[in-house]
């Protein structure tokens, strides 16, 4: 049996998160057509007759943070090159190579990690096109596999779990076989909410928000309650948040209980407040206590 890490890296959008659900299956990972969607690394695990891979989704690699939430978002992608047994870096399907491709390379370089790329979003182009982007890419890196895939479509999903078992060690499993990923569910739940701000809310507000989670109960008759806090950065966003007579707030909310009651299997009662918290992008205390940490090292 194999086991092991594959890290799932790339610039913001590239679909990253969306490969990693339809992967294993199930959408763990939140995902948006707005870049910078993930901002912490997300673990999520497959066990199949030929072993365990255990995904590691990142935030998409930016070429300068505007602040510390972008310091450690680039810490946390930076930081899984090393630690994984693969990394599958993930490009749009074009020939164009740009800046933030090539501060990526540099990164790779700097570490042993074996690595394939990935061309993601082929259902975009035409067959044809497809040598052409390999030839483009192929002697940026030493690649040991190129693989062209659609996450959306679930297309060349095998073909390219087959190359991701090539680079994992032998060895026994690293988590037991029911497990499917390392985040609680509070987490995903707050995670849920945040893509449903994410998705309703326009221009710069969204990515001023964080969620947590102020209480999460699970009652006696199966009704899971959650009360959740919306923050935003700027005393200014908070009206745009609630929405003319509260009707944005209750949107997110709605669509944030549809997802929560498919995957809690029941009902769920859910209360949004909407706080704001000056800069807290720029506040390691409050980064802290909405878990964008960094982890030490044992
Ligand atoms: N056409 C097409 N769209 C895709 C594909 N994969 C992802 N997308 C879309 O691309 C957008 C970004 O997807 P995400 O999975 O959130 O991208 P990401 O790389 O995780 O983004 P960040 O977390 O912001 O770095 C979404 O609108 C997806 O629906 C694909 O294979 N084909
Ligand atoms: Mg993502």
């Amino acid at each position: 049996m194999k086991a092991g890490f594959a890290a799932i890296i790339g610039r913001p959008n590239v679909g990253k998160s969306t490969l990693m659900n339809h992967l294993i299956g199930q959408k763990i990972a939140i995902t948006s057509d707005r870049p910078q969607t993930t901002r912490s690394r997300i673990e999520t695990v497959l066990t199949t007759d030929a072993g365990q891979v255990i995904f590691v989704d990142t935030p998409g690699f930016i070429r300068k943070a505007n602040n510390r939430l972008g310091e450690y978002m680039m810490d946390v992608s930076v930081g899984t090159l090393a630690d994984a047994d693969v990394i599958l870096w993930l490009i749009e399907p074009s020939s164009y190579i740009g800046e933030g491709d090539r501060e990526i390379a540099e990164a790779i370089r700097k570490v042993t990690t074996p690595v394939i790329l990935v061309i993601n979003k082929t259902d975009l182009i035409k067959k044809e096109q497809l040598l052409g982007i390999i030839d483009a890419w192929k002697d940026l890196l030493p690649f040991q596999e190129i693989v062209p895939v659609s996450g959306l479509k679930a297309r060349g999903l095998d073909e390219l779990l087959t190359c991701v078992f090539r680079y994992l060690p032998e060895g026994p499993m690293l988590y037991d076989e029911e497990t499917l990923t390392d985040q609680p569910m509070r987490q995903i739940a707050s995670e849920i909410i945040r893509e449903k701000a994410l998705k309703l809310l326009s221009k710069e507000v969204p990515h001023g928000i964080a969620v947590v989670i102020d209480r999460y109960k699970v009652r006696d008759d199966g009704l899971t309650e959650i009360d959740a806090s919306v923050i935003c950065e700027k005393e200014s966003h908070k009206g745009i948040v609630i929405g003319k007579g509260g009707a944005k707030l209750k949107a997110i909310g709605s669509a944030a209980r549809r997802d929560l009651e498919a995957l809690t299997e029941g009902k769920v009662f859910l209360k949004l407040f909407v706080k704001v918290r000056k800069d807290w992008r720029d506040n390691e205390t409050l980064l802290r206590d909405y878990g964008y940490e960094k982890k030490k090292k044992p």
